[in-house]
């Protein structure tokens, strides 16, 4: 009777021995992203959706949900919703993580990452085991990096070179408040909000600023927006993450599970090479492209960025405390190492 029931149960659940385990899967797996193709973000998830139904022959079907829509827009709830199953999968921004993993926020770190090689000896060394092992222990299943990018200054009113240019700018600022911080030392007047609630701001005027990568910039044409200065400052960069909700992924056979594995794989390489595409020190031509609307781009000499440095360390000192000393020593090793 006792065999009966297993029997059945296995049945209903669709696993079992010689896994039958395709008959256990959801009809869709919804994906969370912030923004959607044709941003390099977007082009990332697109390709691992793709990339999974070649390689399991369908079996595994995600769509993708942009906007943080399943959380109604709030992204800093993103990695929750995953964890709590209310989002199968994601690729999601460790800037929006970061209010549920600490740790997440030392890509937010003022000026660690002075180029994309320290980014890399980040997420391809101790740190980055070390960041998935944290979102292991939180029940979800890392798999991946792609990259949002190197997030630089925009706004509607003045040329930024020196940290008094910022005075009193209303800057919309992302859900960590680590930014908040760094925009107060600055002198500036930051608001935290959703990418949602960003965009109506940006347009309406009722900020002066922002701040995140020239690819999302430059699909969303800021410079229709007014945000006609630019400055490039190399402060943070965000990572992107993909990963599965822990149940979803122990409901895959380990083939299937490979197979995703092996397509994040594929889609980070891919999502990292069009995030970086012009912004290069070889190849800057989506700047050139962004200066041909008429954009001021101020790039700063050493001395000028240092200001900004210097201007940001009590900020540094005050979050090498939340992170923890001993992880944020590590970076800085890796970055110096790198
Ligand atoms: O909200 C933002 O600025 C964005 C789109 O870059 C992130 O989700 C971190």
């Amino acid at each position: 009777m006792k065999w009966l029931v297993v029997g059945v149960l296995a049945l209903v659940l669709g696993v079992g021995p010689g896994g039958a385990a395709a008959q256990g899967y959801k009809d869709e797996y919804r994906v969370s992203t912030v923004v959607p193709v044709p941003f390099p973000w977007g082009l990332a998830a697109e390709r691992w959706a793709e990339e999974v139904r070649e390689r399991t022959d369908g079996r595994i079907d995600m769509v993708i949900y942009p906007g943080a829509q399943l959380v109604q827009g709030e992204q800093t709830r993103e990695f929750t919703a995953m964890r709590r199953g209310i989002i199968d999968m994601a690729v999601g921004s460790t800037i929006n993580w970061s209010p549920q993993i600490v740790e997440l926020n030392i890509f937010s770190m003022p000026f660690l990452m002075p180029d994309y090689a320290a980014l890399d000896a980040l997420t391809q060394g101790p740190v980055g085991e070390r960041i998935f092992e944290l979102i292991r222990e939180n029940g979800v299943v890392p798999l991946a990096w792609a990259e949002n990018g190197f997030r630089e200054v925009t706004n509607s009113k003045v040329d930024v070179r020196t940290p008094e240019d910022m005075a009193g700018l209303k800057m919309r600022v992302v859900g960590s408040p680590i930014y908040n911080d760094i925009f107060t030392a600055l002198g500036a007047n930051p608001t935290q909000m959703s990418w949602a609630d960003a965009q109506p701001a940006l347009t309406t005027g009722a900020v002066d600023g922002q701040e995140n990568p020239l690819t999302i910039y430059s699909v969303l044409k800021m410079h229709e927006l007014g945000q006609n200065h630019i400055t490039l400052w190399r402060y943070v960069a965000d990572p992107l993450i993909f990963a599965v909700n822990q149940d979803v992924w122990e409901s895959f056979s380990a083939e299937d599970q490979e197979h995703v594995r092996a397509a994040a794989v594929a889609a980070g390489a891919y999502g990292i090479e069009v995030a970086r595409e012009g912004l290069t020190d070889d190849d800057q031509s989506l700047i050139e492209e962004i200066e041909g609307h008429g954009v001021t781009v101020t790039r700063l000499s050493d001395a000028e960025r240092q200001a900004f440095v210097d201007a940001t360390r009590e900020v540094y000192a005050d979050w090498r405390e939340r992170i923890g000393a001993e992880f944020v020593a590590m970076a800085e090793d890796s970055v110096a190492n790198r």
